[in-house]
């Protein structure tokens, strides 16, 4: 009988949520000036609003992980920023999403709330979880204060 095993195969047919769709990467930066952590207010959507994130994006198809910061950065707050580092870990999102965190160097330019955001705050070490974070930033900015106070 040379008819193929259809539970066999279907096996090994990719799923829904490995290789046939890898999540999409959304990129957020640490941006550290003068040992403070910036954090910023959402106004969108209506779920997330008033809650404190790391700003930031989607990689769009094509981009590398640092271009689409430096991209969303400028959009969103008017600022050049240099991105540094990855921050190890990743954190599941609602969908198809994870978050990646990027350590984040400002070149010019003084944040500005210009799109997404209503509030900007930077934040001391001692400072660092008096806001109300996004269920997925607040692990990732453990992460960032770990990564900035390590020896
Ligand atoms: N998100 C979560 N934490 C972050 C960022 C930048 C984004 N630090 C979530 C919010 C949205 C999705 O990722 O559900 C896409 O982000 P955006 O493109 O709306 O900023
Ligand atoms: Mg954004």
């Amino acid at each position: 009988d040379s008819r193929p095993n259809l539970a066999t195969s279907a096996s090994r047919l990719p799923t829904m949520t490995d290789e046939a769709n890898p999540p999409r990467v959304v990129v957020g930066g640490a941006i550290c000036d003068q040992g403070r952590l910036l954090a910023a207010r959402r106004t969108a959507p209506p779920a997330l609003a008033g809650r404190w994130e790391l700003p930031g994006g989607k990689v769009e198809p094509g981009e590398t992980p640092d271009q689409a910061l430096v991209r969303e950065l400028h959009e969103e707050l008017g600022i050049e920023i240099e991105a540094i580092a990855r921050v190890p870990g990743e954190w599941p999102l609602k969908q198809d999403l994870v978050l990646h965190v990027w350590q984040a160097r400002l070149l010019k330019g003084e944040p500005q709330p210009l799109q997404d955001h209503d509030e900007l705050r930077w934040l001391a070490p001692d400072e660092a979880f008096d806001v109300d974070w996004l269920d997925q930033d607040r692990p990732a900015v453990g992460a960032v204060m770990e990564a900035l106070t390590r020896p």
